[in-house]
């Protein structure tokens, strides 16, 4: 091993007889792995404190809920779609790769001035707890115990491990000097990464999921008069088509929560209040004893693109919103129905909407479970025929009534429409890419809630506009399958999806982007036809 390669000198025992700069190169390093490891250390046993008592919040969690939060919406935007339902998981991994390289530099500084470090992990700890009491389910105390703790055990990992390569003047004892200074980084790394692992593998346990699985949906709704759950009635079933009812665990999920909020059915209660007559309080008790609707509803979200998949179709079962509205009583000027989650989520439609003949519930099952935690449970919003920003908010915990002119949801300020009406849109599920000659079948999804779909057309490259088999039809506020057999010689084939909707409107095709409003325009993919 060369004298000149600097990593190597760190532990190997050439550097015994190295000329004078490369010792001062190794402390270096040996500051900058202490460093690192110290703050690794730090965050690691919040993590493991976050995961042994459940009201401790976890910090890295808390700070990206206030990054995602206090993000510009372009911005969180470009997060969901560059990496998708990973990206809190790459904000995470975000928070922690800043945190150690900061560390590494700390580390630098800590033998000149051994008040710093922990000074500036105390700062970066403040950060934490500050976005930890961000969160209205989080309280301050627990957050600062998680904090001091981390600081604690960073501090003294940094001071231990820097505090290894002092007495050391003899080569022997310089040598059984960077055998333990091995030996502990080797350890502080060991903690670094079992840490979080075991801490998460224990804040399982404070999930809401035991409670929920004692919820049985099976007594409470009302046998159901709506076809049954199906995929498609063709022989066998179109493979790679989307199903009629999405299943929950592959149902797209969008939402501004870091962490699933967990919410305790025990003890939660959702309020009706504001412009009201009667200000309501109902448990999950009071939900489930009038949960009798059940409705099939297509859900979207706004952001969805044209060919996307933030779509998805399920049986809903719930109370009317309408029905606790009344019994609350809507004053005159109560033009807006808010909602808000336990995180503080909120989203606002126009009163009107809920008592116009669209299904609107407060939904505590999906498919005939309870809701799955993901997708809000206990409880939600599900209203039919508005993109979910405006309405569908999961862990719902309040509906205040107040004036839809003066008062605005979550995204109103960042960019989106104040209404969010749901756009006529159709989607190509199959075939995937390549297939084989002969007769191709052509699927997929369309939808235009609360209008309904009344025809699909397709048309190849630039030939005539086809009309296609339509699947079962479960009602005007769900999505319909489609699909169409036609005969392809190989070659590269552009298809194209439109759909018309119930009133007659065929889906345009100008494009538009997202925002504000909705994605419009047509569907095309790029088929390849080979020989067989
Ligand atoms: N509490 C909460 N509810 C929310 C959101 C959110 O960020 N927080 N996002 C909304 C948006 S933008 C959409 S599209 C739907 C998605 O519902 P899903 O995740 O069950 O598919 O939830 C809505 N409800
Ligand atoms: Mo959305």
């Amino acid at each position: 091993v060369s004298n000149n390669d600097t990593t190597a000198s760190v532990i190997t025992p050439d550097a015994d007889d190295a000329p004078s700069v490369t010792p001062s190169r190794a402390s270096a390093n040996r500051e900058r792995i202490a460093g690192l490891l110290g703050a690794g250390i730090a965050l690691a046993t919040t993590e493991l404190v976050a995961g042994i008592w459940a009201r401790v919040p976890s910090l890295i969690e808390s700070v990206g809920e206030a990054v995602i939060d206090l993000s510009p919406s372009a911005v969180v935007k470009f997060g969901i779609s560059t990496f998708g339902t990973n990206d809190k998981p790459a904000l995470a991994v975000g928070i922690v790769v800043i945190s150690v390289v900061a560390g590494a530099a700390l580390g630098r500084s800590a033998k000149a001035r051994p008040w710093f470090a922990p000074i500036a992990m105390s700062v970066a700890a403040g950060v934490g707890i500050a976005a930890a009491i961000r969160n209205p389910l989080v309280s301050g105390g627990w957050a600062v115990i998680a904090a001091v703790t981390g600081v604690v055990a960073g501090t003294a990992a940094l001071r231990y491990i820097l505090g290894l390569g002092t007495s050391a003047s003899a080569p022997a004892a310089a040598t059984e000097d960077r055998r333990r200074f091995v030996l502990s980084t080797a350890g502080g790394l060991g903690v670094v990464l079992a840490a979080p692992l075991i801490g998460r593998r224990l804040a399982k346990r404070h999930t809401v999921e035991a409670a929920r699985a004692q919820i049985d949906l099976s007594a409470i709704a009302s046998p159901s008069t709506l076809p049954p759950v199906t995929t498609v009635p063709r022989g066998s079933a179109i493979e790679g088509l989307t199903p009629l009812y999405v299943p929950n665990d592959e149902f797209y999920r969008i939402d501004t929560a870091f962490t699933i909020p967990q919410v305790d059915p025990a003890t939660w209660s959702m309020r009706i209040k504001g412009m009201v007559d009667n200000e309501l309080t109902f448990t999950l008790d009071d939900l489930l004893a009038r949960a009798t609707t059940q409705a099939d509803v297509t859900l979207s979200c706004v952001s969805n693109r044209i060919g996307g998949d933030l779509v998805g179709n399920a049986r809903w079962t719930g109370v009317p919103l309408q029905d606790l509205l009344d019994e609350a009583g809507v004053q005159p000027g109560g033009t807006q129905i808010m909602s808000r989650s336990v995180d503080d989520f909120t989203a606002g439609f126009p009163t009107s909407l809920a008592g116009d003949g669209r299904t609107a519930l407060v939904a505590i099952g999906m498919n005939g479970e309870p809701l799955p935690t993901r997708h809000g449970f206990p409880a939600r919003l599900v209203v039919a025929g508005i993109y979910g920003y405006v309405s569908a908010t999961k862990w719902l915990s309040e509906i205040e009534i107040n004036d839809f002119e003066s008062v605005d949801g979550y995204w109103i300020p960042r960019g989106w429409s104040k209404e969010g009406p749901i756009k006529t849109q159709s989607r190509i599920d199959v075939p995937r890419e390549q297939v084989a000659a002969g007769t191709v079948t052509i699927a997929g999804v369309a939808w235009a809630p609360i209008r309904g779909i009344s025809a699909v057309e397709v048309r190849i490259d630039d030939g005539p506009w086809t009309e296609v088999t339509l699947g079962p039809d479960i009602g005007e506020e769900s999505w319909i399958q489609w699909w169409h057999d036609v005969e392809l010689v190989p070659g590269r084939y552009v298809v194209t999806v439109r759909a018309t909707d119930g009133t007659g409107a065929v889906q345009t095709d100008v494009v538009t982007r997202p925002a504000p409003n909705g994605a419009a325009g047509h569907h095309s993919k790029t088929i390849s036809v080979a020989e067989v």
